[in-house]
Formats: structure tokens, C-alpha cells, sequence
């Protein structure tokens, strides 16, 4: 390669498992072209079709080049340039001014833009900690799931993705690995190659469902009645792998008590499954002598039970011994097989723990009651980055008009002007993944890498790190900490002393880009134990709930917006919403780049022919989806063949930018800020709705 043309090592920033490696060409200081890097496992040269083009996101002319302030009308989007000092020095001293009588009037919005650890989660953190704003409670995707798999397990360890290449039967469930966890489902075909037999249980006729061996369409948030039912045929029908549970688990006694009742034709009433195909699935999985692997993803967190739900779920392996395997289990998410230091990161020791002003916790899952409502004190300033609330948080019209009050100063650090952008006070350029330094650990597998930066900055775009490092010159907080470099803040991300982590150094990261933590080949986490609950066996009995005064045995919790919950808003709204991710955005990422609002076509709502006959509905007919919290329009797809969803669901691809859109809304102008049981997570799948033909 010559002097100009070099070959850089980078990583995806996106909010998917499959963390890819990637190698940016860089030509006379421009990126001409991305790809996945060979050399690493997992993505073994591949993109996906979003990044394989990450360079028209790079380059695009859309990118917001320099700091503006605010001209128009609240949320109209007129900004006009100004200098990076005067954009500091204005946000630096509101902050100042509120944080005299109460930072916690000040309040961070972040999620998951960037998941690297040091523009994702360092220099912001320590900033608003040292300043006493308030806490921000990063809900909205996971915190159900997690904490439900947590009280079993311990934390979020799981099989390796690998192994499932190897794995004989594998069960896919609330989750769509051909849209939103590439190098899995590539794994899955090639266990499919060798013969495996796999299954997906999802309300929609996902592509990952149309690929699998057998599909099993349960009404949304009922898979805890499922999976109550599967343990009830597994003890019945003597399924059970009695050794294990000896050794490694605790409750059995009281699960076997729980389940009893759980017949599959109880269970087949809540989820709308043929009780014999429940029998069946759990014939299958319980099978003796070969392993089963699961892959269970946040799909099924988003209910009022999500969290009920995944307890039961992964009770599974351990009541059958899939455990003992490499290729069995169940993987939700490897993130807590990383010692991820993130006290040193994040610093919460900064905090200033003044007795006026104790600490004040926002749930970010409802961010507009809480922009709307809060008064202990008001949110008087919100600084956003990482992060597209107006788009992507539930109830939107209570988001909106959160965002759009008079009297409250609003910071977004953003690549692009967004629903959310277009609210700002002060809005910031930020930098992408390629102009940045970052350090990443993975979700969906085991591997840290380091991502250099291959360009300089577009325009004055900066990083998030720097931001905050220069707001905290300007706030006068002069701990060391503040002055370290995005480097030495990478260096701190993995504790030195954890058995998973201890072997990852930066100089071997920088030579090779990556390094996969202390686990052996083949990686069997819970084959003898060692669970990371507190009695280091799988809990199906769970003290730590039941002293926070939850129901300490794996139970079932229904949608909170259904038949059952609420007959009468079911009568008036009989349809149950979901809109998982579409396969060319990522959350609401590449929503607004023309390649990829291309590929989409239309916002869509996908209808089974009999609801859509029983409205008087055709494919293709302009629709209005509507319920209390507000409505927005799609193009209807009924697919008389293959419908693609079932009975009594409608499902929309999400997630669009409002002002794309048509009317100004997306799905979630119809999701609700109701919580999660465990976690306060969001509900967005919890939602009924009904359906008609569009006025115009
Ligand atoms: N292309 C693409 N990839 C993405 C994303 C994206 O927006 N686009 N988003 C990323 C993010 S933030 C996340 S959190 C991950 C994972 O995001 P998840 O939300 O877990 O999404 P999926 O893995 O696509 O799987 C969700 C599947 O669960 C189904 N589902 C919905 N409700 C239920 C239910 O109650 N029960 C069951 N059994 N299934 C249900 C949906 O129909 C969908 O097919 O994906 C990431 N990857
Ligand atoms: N209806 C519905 N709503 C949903 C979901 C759903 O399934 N249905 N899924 C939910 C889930 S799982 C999640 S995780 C959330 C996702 O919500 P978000 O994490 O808000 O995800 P994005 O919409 O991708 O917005 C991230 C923004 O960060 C910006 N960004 C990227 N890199 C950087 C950077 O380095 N610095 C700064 N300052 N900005 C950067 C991007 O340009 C982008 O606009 O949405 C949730 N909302
Ligand atoms: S979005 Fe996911 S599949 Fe696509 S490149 Fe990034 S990590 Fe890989
Ligand atoms: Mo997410």
C-alpha cells in the first residue's frame, strides 16, 4: 500500500450484537471504502447491507457540519452557525446558573448512538455526575430482559454465538436474527446446513420465522404462559435432567409446585397456540441427549411482563442440563462476561451528595411525563446526544410536547438534524465512528477491539469526549480525570483483575485490533455450575426477589393492554401493536439517508387477511392507526398466502423519522410509557390499537 492509501482498523458503533470489525480504506485522507474485516471472528468479512455503505452515512451531505443556535420557533428546525466557543459558553453557563439552585434540573439523554466505551459512556457520565444533574435511567431497550435473566442466572453470560453453528436444535424466540443479528443467523445456517432442526416463536412472520423449520405465533407478551407450560410437560414427561438440577440449581421443589396448574391448554388460552404444538415444542426441546441452544432476544422484553417472561425462559437450560453443552443454553446477551471497569469510566464517585439535594432519578422510558410533569424540581435544561428521543421514545405526542416547552434549554449533539434536533437551543456536529477513537466490547460475542480513527473530523464536528471535556474546563472541575485523553480513558475499560478480562491489554489490542476475552474454545459457561447468582446455582427460586417483595418463583404476568387486563379498552382497540426493527434502519439510524429509506419503501403495517376483511381493508390501502395516545398512517401489506403476522396483530417495520413520515408521526405515536414489570423498561409492545382506512 502507498504512503497515502492505508488500511484502518474500526469497529460498528451500532446498537447491534454482532459489534462488527471493520476495515476502512483510506485514500489521500478520505475513506473509499469499508469492509468486514477477515480476520475476525464472528464477522469474517461481512457487513450488513446498513454499514457495507457506512460511507454514504460518512459523507452524506445531511451531516450537520458546525454549531448552530436556535432562530426559529421551537421545534421548527431554523438554526443559524455559530462559534464553538460561544456554543460552550452558553450551555456552560445555564448549567451554571441552574445548577445554583438545583442541578438537578439538569438531566443527560443518552442511549446508544455509539456503543463504544468511551463516546458511549465515559466523559458525559463523569461531567453530569461531578455536576449533580440528575440521573438518567437507561431503560429502554433491555432492562426488563436483563433483569429478569439476572435473578436466574446471575448476569448476562450465555453460550457462545459460535457454538450454535454445532448446535442440533435450536429455538429462536422474540427475536429476528436475520434483521437485527446477521452473523448469528450465519452461524444458524450453517447448523441448519448440518441438519439441525430450527424453530422461532414471534407473533410475526419475521424473515428469520420464514427461514425456520417450524413457526409458532403467540399472541405478544404471553411468552411467560408459554414457558410455564413447557416446564409443566418437561416435569410432567419426565424431560428433566435431575442431576443438573441437584447439583446446580435451587427451587426446584417450588417450580415443580408452580408449574403444576400449567397445563399447555391454560397456557394456549393466554398465548392463542394449539395446546398440542405446545406439547410438541417442549417434547422437542426437552429432548434427551443432544443439546438445545435458545436465542432469546428483547423482542419479548417490551410487554408489561417482559421481565416475568425472561425469568421463565431461561429456567429452561437448566431444568433440561442443555447447560452440560457448548451448543446448549441460551444466550440473551454476552455483555456481563466482560469485567467492564465502569467505575473508572464513568466515575460516579464525583457525585456530590449534597444533603438539599438528594439524588433525583429519571426514567428515560418516560421521558414526556417526565419533561411534562416532573416538579421535584422541573427539568429546566436537557442535553441530548447518542440518542433520538423525539423519534424513538414511546407516546410521542407527550414527548414532543415535553420537548417543546418555552422554558426549557435543550442541547443536542447529533450527526444529523433529527426529529429531536429540531428542538434545540444549541445544536452541536458531532463526529462519526470514523473521525473518532473508541474502545468496544460486544453483546453478541466475546471479543474487545479497538476502533482508530481513519479521518479527520468533517467540518468542526467533534467527539462527545471532547464536548464534555471542554464544558468541564468551562465549569471550572479541575480532577485529572476531566484532562485524560480518549486513550487513556480506553485503557481503563476492563478491570485487571477479572478472570474474563485480565488478559486484555492495550498493546496487543493496538497490534491486532482485537482479542477475545479469557474464555476457552469450545465455551461451555455453566456446564458444572458456577452461576453468578448469589448462591452460584441457577435460581429457579430467587431470594433477592423475594426480599424486594416480588414473587421469587418464575410466574406469568399478561399484556396490560389485552382481553384479559382490560376488557374494555380491548373492545374498543382489538388489535395488539408491535413495530419491531426494520432490516435497513437501526432504531432510527439510516432513517433518514436515501439509500436506505429506499430500500424500506413506506412505512408499512402488515395485517392478517381476516382483520383486514373484517375492516373492509385492502392491500395497499392508505391506513390510520389509532388509540387514545394518538394515531399515525401506513400503507397496509395483507398478504393472502403468507400473512404476515397473526390474527389480532398488526406490526409496523420502526423505526421512521416523524418529519419522513407523511403526517409528521411514527409508531410511537401509539406506544405507551407504562413500565416493564422488573426494570421500569418501556412497553412498546404492550399497545392496543385499531385500524381504519385513511380519511385522505
Ligand atoms: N436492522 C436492525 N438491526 C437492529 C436494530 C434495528 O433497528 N434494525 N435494533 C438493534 C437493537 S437496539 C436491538 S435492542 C436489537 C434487538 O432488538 P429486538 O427488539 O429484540 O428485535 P429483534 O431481534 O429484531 O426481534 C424482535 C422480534 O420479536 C418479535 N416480538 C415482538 N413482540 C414479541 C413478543 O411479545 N413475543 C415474542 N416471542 N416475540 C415478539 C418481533 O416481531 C420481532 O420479530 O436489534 C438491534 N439490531
Ligand atoms: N416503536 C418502537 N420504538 C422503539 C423500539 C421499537 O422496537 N419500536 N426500540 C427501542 C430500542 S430497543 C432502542 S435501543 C431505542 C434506540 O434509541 P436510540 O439509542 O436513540 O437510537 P437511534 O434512533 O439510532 O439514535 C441514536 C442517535 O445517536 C446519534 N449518534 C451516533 N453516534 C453518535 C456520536 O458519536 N455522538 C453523538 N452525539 N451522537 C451520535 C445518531 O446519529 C442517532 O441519531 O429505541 C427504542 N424505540
Ligand atoms: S449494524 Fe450490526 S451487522 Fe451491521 S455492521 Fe454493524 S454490527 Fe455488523
Ligand atoms: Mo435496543
Amino acid at each position: 500500500m502507498s504512503d497515502s492509501r492505508r488500511s484502518v482498523r474500526a469497529v460498528c458503533p451500532h446498537d447491534c450484537p454482532d459489534t462488527c470489525a471493520m476495515q476502512v480504506t483510506v485514500e489521500d485522507g478520505r475513506a473509499t471504502a469499508v469492509r468486514g474485516a477477515p480476520d475476525v471472528a464472528i464477522t469474517r468479512g461481512t457487513l450488513c447491507s446498513k454499514v457495507a455503505h457506512y460511507l454514504e452515512r460518512t459523507y452524506s451531505e445531511q451531516r450537520l457540519l458546525y454549531p448552530m443556535k436556535r432562530v426559529g420557533k421551537k421545534g421548527e428546525g431554523r438554526f443559524e452557525r455559530i462559534s464553538w466557543e460561544l456554543a460552550l459558553d452558553t450551555i456552560a453557563e445555564k448549567f451554571r446558573q441552574l445548577a445554583a439552585t438545583d442541578p438537578r434540573s439538569i438531566l443527560p439523554y443518552s442511549y446508544a448512538g455509539t456503543m463504544g466505551l468511551v463516546q458511549g459512556s465515559s466523559m458525559d457520565r463523569r461531567f453530569f455526575h461531578r455536576l449533580g444533574a440528575s440521573f438518567l435511567d437507561r431503560t429502554i431497550c433491555a432492562e426488563a430482559g436483563y433483569q429478569g435473566y439476572k435473578a436466574t442466572i446471575g448476569a448476562t453470560l450465555g453460550t457462545d454465538p459460535e457454538a450454535f453453528a454445532d448446535a442440533p436444535y435450536i429455538l429462536i424466540w422474540g427475536s429476528n436474527p436475520v434483521v437485527s443479528n446477521l452473523h448469528l443467523w450465519a452461524r444458524i445456517v450453517e447448523a441448519k446446513r448440518k441438519g439441525a432442526r430450527v424453530v422461532c416463536i414471534d407473533p410475526v412472520r419475521s424473515l428469520t420465522a420464514e427461514k425456520s423449520d417450524w413457526h409458532l405465533a403467540p399472541l405478544p407478551g404471553t411468552d411467560g404462559a408459554l414457558a410455564l407450560a413447557l416446564m409443566h410437560v418437561l416435569i410432567r414427561d419426565g424431560l428433566v435432567d435431575e442431576d443438573y438440577v441437584a447439583r446446580y440449581t435451587t427451587g426446584y421443589a417450588a417450580l415443580k409446585r408452580r408449574v403444576a396448574d400449567w397445563t399447555p391448554e391454560r397456557a394456549a388460552g393466554e398465548t392463542g397456540l394449539a395446546a398440542a404444538d405446545i406439547e410438541q415444542l417442549a417434547r422437542e426441546y426437552g429432548q434427551d441427549g443432544r443439546p438445545a441452544a435458545i436465542r432469546v432476544n428483547y423482542g419479548l422484553n417490551r410487554c408489561a411482563g417482559g421481565g416475568s417472561a425472561m425469568r421463565a425462559i431461561s429456567c429452561l437450560p437448566a431444568l433440561t442440563g442443555h447447560w452440560r453443552w457448548p451448543q446448549g443454553g441460551i444466550l440473551l446477551s454476552t455483555s456481563g462476561t466482560y469485567g467492564t471497569d465502569s467505575h473508572a469510566l464513568e466515575r460516579p464517585d464525583l457525585y456530590p451528595f449534597d444533603s438539599r439535594f438528594p439524588p433525583r432519578h429519571v426514567n428515560m422510558s418516560a421521558i414526556g411525563d417526565a419533561l411534562l410533569e416532573a416538579d421535584d424540581p422541573a427539568i429546566r435544561a436537557i442535553m441530548v446526544y447518542n440518542s433520538n428521543p423525539v423519534a424513538v421514545a414511546p407516546d410521542s405526542n407527550r414527548v414532543r410536547a415535553g420537548f417543546a416547552r418555552e422554558d426549557l434549554f435543550c442541547v443536542v449533539h447529533e450527526l444529523f438534524q433529527t426529529d429531536t434536533a429540531d428542538f434545540a437551543d444549541i445544536l452541536l456536529p458531532a463526529t462519526s465512528q470514523l473521525e473518532q477513537w473508541d474502545i468496544h466490547k460486544s453483546y453478541g460475542h466475546l471479543n474487545v477491539m479497538v476502533n482508530e480513527p481513519a479521518i479527520a473530523s468533517l467540518g468542526e464536528a467533534r467527539p462527545n469526549t471532547w464536548v464534555f471535556r471542554e464544558l468541564a474546563r468551562r465549569m471550572g472541575f479541575t480532577e485529572p480525570c476531566f484532562a485524560e485523553t480518549d486513550e487513556e480513558i480506553g485503557a481503563q475499560a476492563f478491570r485487571k483483575d477479572h478472570p474474563r478480562s485480565g488478559n486484555i491489554d492495550m498493546a496487543s489490542l493496538q497490534a491486532q485490533g482485537w482479542q477475545r476475552l479469557n474464555v476457552p474454545t469450545p465455551y461451555a459457561p455453566f456446564a458444572e455450575g458456577g452461576f453468578l447468582t448469589p448462591s452460584g446455582k441457577c435460581e429457579f427460586y430467587s431470594d433477592t426477589l423475594a426480599h424486594q417483595g416480588i414473587d421469587p418463583l418464575p410466574h406469568y404476568i399478561p399484556p396490560r393492554e389485552g382481553p384479559r387486563s382490560n376488557p374494555a379498552l380491548a373492545a374498543k382497540y382489538p388489535l395488539a401493536f408491535v413495530s419491531p426493527p426494520s432490516r435497513h434502519f437501526l432504531n432510527s439510524s439510516f432513517a433518514n439517508l436515501p439509500r436506505f429509506v429506499a430500500a424500506e419503501g413506506k412505512p408499512w403495517l402488515d395485517m392478517h387477511p381476516a382483520d383486514a376483511a373484517a375492516r373492509g381493508l385492502q392491500n395497499g390501502a392508505r391506513v390510520r392507526i389509532f388509540n387514545a395516545r394518538g394515531a399515525f398512517h401506513a400503507s397496509l401489506r395483507v398478504d393472502a398466502a403468507h400473512p404476515g403476522v397473526r390474527e389480532g396483530v398488526v406490526s409496523a417495520p420502526s423505526i421512521w423519522w416523524q418529519k419522513l413520515s407523511g403526517d409528521g408521526c411514527n409508531a410511537n405515536a401509539v406506544t405507551s410509557q407504562a413500565p416493564t414489570d422488573l426494570g421500569k423498561g418501556a412497553t412498546f409492545y404492550d399497545c392496543l390499537v385499531e385500524v381504519a382506512a385513511a380519511a385522505d
